[in-house]
């Protein structure tokens, strides 16, 4: 690219010359990106950031009962610091927080929801190994003056904007507003987001799975048929060899999968049979399917497209298979013989 763009600038096109996003909606990115820019210093900092290291326990919990990060913590405080007094917003909703955060009176309130997972991948962050952000935007329902819980439950296809932010070798943005998917990677001399990706495809077939396989003994018939055949290579089904990553950050195992292909599996397992999953639907693994699909993937629960589930609570939990096409739609086929 001879001239760099910066998101400013992308953004500002989306608005003016393509008419995808109104100004509210761009104002928002913009902020989030920002958040994003603070929360990547916090992040570099580890060990040596303030009095005392902000790596480590915050001890505490959040709603699903996780040991809450200091990191956890502040970058929640950032994110919503960052939105809280824009006029762009109603209300957001954050993995660490139980419920939803209304933006306070005291500012102009907007017509947009936020939701947002603020360090995804919390297992990394004292290992010194990617993380991020996952956020995802949703309008406020017409004619609901105050906002509550319910407004949120909207299925993932009502989504206007989603993206993550991963705090990695690079500290990267993904973003789409469903006109594709396009990678801004963090200048930090300018201090800014500069366009190094756009229209991103992902690769129909692929040669690399990526799932917990700890987990082996506990999952069900066709999760276990899929990446059965996948392991026996060229003497198996698949007549080709598999290679497989887990980095145990989503952020990070999607960001691999849109640069080449892959798929992504935490699937609903025995071991606690009346949870839908680990991941969470609507600050995870929504955003995560939109962005997959805006670049040609697919993202199932085995069963479902998972952009058509509708919520049922802001913190829900979904069975998550995603990536390149024609390996998602193989391990959804063995879920429909069963
Ligand atoms: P978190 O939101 O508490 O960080 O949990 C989500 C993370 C995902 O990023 C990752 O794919 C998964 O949990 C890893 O789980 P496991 O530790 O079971 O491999
Ligand atoms: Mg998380």
């Amino acid at each position: 690219m001879s001239q760099k763009i910066s998101l400013t600038r992308y953004l500002v096109e989306q608005q003016r010359i393509d008419g995808h996003i109104p100004p509210e909606l761009r104002l928002l990115l913009e902020v989030v990106a920002r958040a994003c820019k603070s929360i990547s210093q916090a992040v570099n900092k580890g060990a040596l950031g303030g009095e005392n290291s902000i790596l480590g326990s915050a001890g505490s919990e959040n709603v699903q009962g996780e040991v809450q990060k200091k990191l956890d913590i502040i970058a929640n405080e950032v994110l919503i610091e960052a939105n809280e007094w824009g006029g762009h917003l109603a209300a957001m909703a954050s993995e660490e927080m139980d419920n939803i955060y209304l933006v306070p009176n005291r500012y102009p309130q907007g017509e947009y929801l936020l939701l947002f997972d603020p360090l995804d991948g919390s297992s990394n962050i004292d290992v010194n190994v990617s993380i991020g952000t996952i956020f995802s935007v949703l309008k406020k329902l017409e004619g609901h003056a105050a906002v509550e819980e319910s407004d949120f439950l909207q299925a993932g296809n009502q989504q206007v904007a989603a993206g993550y932010c991963v705090y990695g070798p690079q500290t990267t943005l993904v973003l789409t507003v469903g006109d594709g998917v396009a990678m801004f990677t963090l200048d930090r001399e300018q201090g800014s987001f500069v366009l190094t990706e756009e229209n991103i495809t992902i690769p129909a077939d692929t040669q690399e799975f990526a799932i917990n396989m700890s987990n082996m003994r506990h999952w069900d018939e066709p999760v276990k048929r899929y990446i059965d055949e996948c392991l026996q290579g060229t003497d198996g089904p698949r007549g080709k060899n598999f290679n497989m990553r887990w980095i145990a950050s989503m952020v990070a195992d999607v960001h691999r999968i849109l640069t080449r292909g892959g798929v992504f599996l935490y699937p609903w397992d025995k071991r606690e049979p009346e949870k839908a999953g680990k991941l969470r639907l609507m600050y995870e693994a929504n955003p995560m399917s939109w962005l997959i699909e805006q670049a040609g993937g697919a993202a199932t629960n085995g069963r479902q497209r998972i952009m058509d589930i509708q919520p049922a609570k802001l913190h829900e939990r979904v069975s998550v298979m995603l990536g390149s096409k024609n390996e998602v739609e193989r391990v959804s086929a063995y879920h429909s013989k069963l």
